[in-house]
């Protein structure tokens, strides 16, 4: 069994974008400049918002965090959308999700100029993905597909399962797994509905779960030898912690680990990751790599 150390990659990564910035500043270029807004005080959208800016610091962007109160209205966020749409230091900016439920998340995504949505989710960056073209890709599939790679993890013509169908990562996951000049994979996609979810598992290579379900993957849904990519990152109450809680995967890490090839813990597996290729998406945007 492999560990497929998420945290450590993506700290490699940043250091290869740190080079490149200096580089780009070296040249008398822009340093990339990423926004983000925040809306409420979420636990872990705080969290994950706070990492970004971090992340930012050590890849050397500049960045800008906008926090919002969650009494806000849809159309004063469309507001604060526009405003960064027409400045020009911004390269890309975020809306981090979730929004408060008065707030068409929909709406705001598609509010963002494409060339700037560097989470990838606007329609035309899905769209593009999905057949193959330039663009903005979602962070977290993109960094799977990242973390396989560098490990060495065989997807062509592997039987990949993926359990959730999100826009943010389970459809976009799949789009990738299928593709020729990414996963070239057989996928399939399962979710809440799906009759024969553990049977599809057992006969999967490679398991991507991400349906927010702490602990859904046993060690009996598992083949010997598969890879099993974990992106659940469920809150539990936890009494021993400082905090209170504990990160929980949707994988029942313990006894799955032992039956795998290669595993990623959660902390420290893909979560790390989806930060780090917002980053190289910044990096994109500050470059006008896809929309020049
Ligand atoms: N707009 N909303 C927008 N873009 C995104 O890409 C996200 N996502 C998801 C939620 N909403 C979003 C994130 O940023 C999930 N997500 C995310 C980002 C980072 C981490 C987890 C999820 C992360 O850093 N996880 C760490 C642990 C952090 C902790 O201590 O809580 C890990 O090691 O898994």
């Amino acid at each position: 069994m492999q560990l497929i150390d998420g945290k450590a990659t993506a700290t490699r990564i940043k250091e290869e974008i740190a080079a490149e910035v200096a580089e780009m500043v070296a040249r008398g270029e822009k340093r990339p400049h990423l926004a983000a807004i925040l809306v409420g005080h979420d636990g872990g959208s705080e969290t994950y918002v706070h990492n970004k800016v971090l992340a930012c610091e050590a890849c050397g962007f500049k960045s800008t965090l906008i926090r919002m109160e969650d009494t806000i209205s849809e159309e004063e966020l469309l507001a604060e959308v526009d405003k960064l749409n027409k400045d020009e230091d911004v390269d890309g900016f975020i809306v981090q999700l979730p929004l408060p439920a008065h707030i068409s998340e929909q709406k705001i995504i598609e509010a963002i100029d494409y060339r700037k949505d560097v989470d990838g989710f606007h329609p035309i960056n899905v769209g593009r993905m999905a057949i193959g073209l330039p663009c903005y890709i979602s962070a977290t599939p993109k960094g799977i597909m990242e973390l396989l790679v560098r490990y060495g993890v065989e997807t062509s013509g592997k039987k990949c399962v993926i359990l959730g169908r999100s826009n943010i990562v389970g459809k976009p996951m799949a789009q990738l797994m299928m593709q020729k000049n990414f996963g070239d994979a057989t996928v399939t996609v399962c979710h809440s509905r799906s009759q024969t979810l553990k049977k599809e598992c057992q006969e999967a290579d490679i398991i991507i779960a991400a349906i927010g379900r702490p602990n859904f993957v046993t060690a009996d849904m598992v083949k010997e030898g598969a890879t099993v990519i974990d992106v659940g990152t469920t809150r539990v109450p936890d009494a021993t912690r400082k905090s209170g809680f504990r990160l929980n995967g949707d994988v029942k890490f313990d006894e799955v680990a032992p039956k795998c090839n290669f595993i990623t813990p959660v902390p420290g597996g893909v979560g790390p990751m989806t930060i780090c290729m917002l980053m190289k998406n910044t990096l994109s945007a500050g470059k006008k790599e896809f929309y020049p």
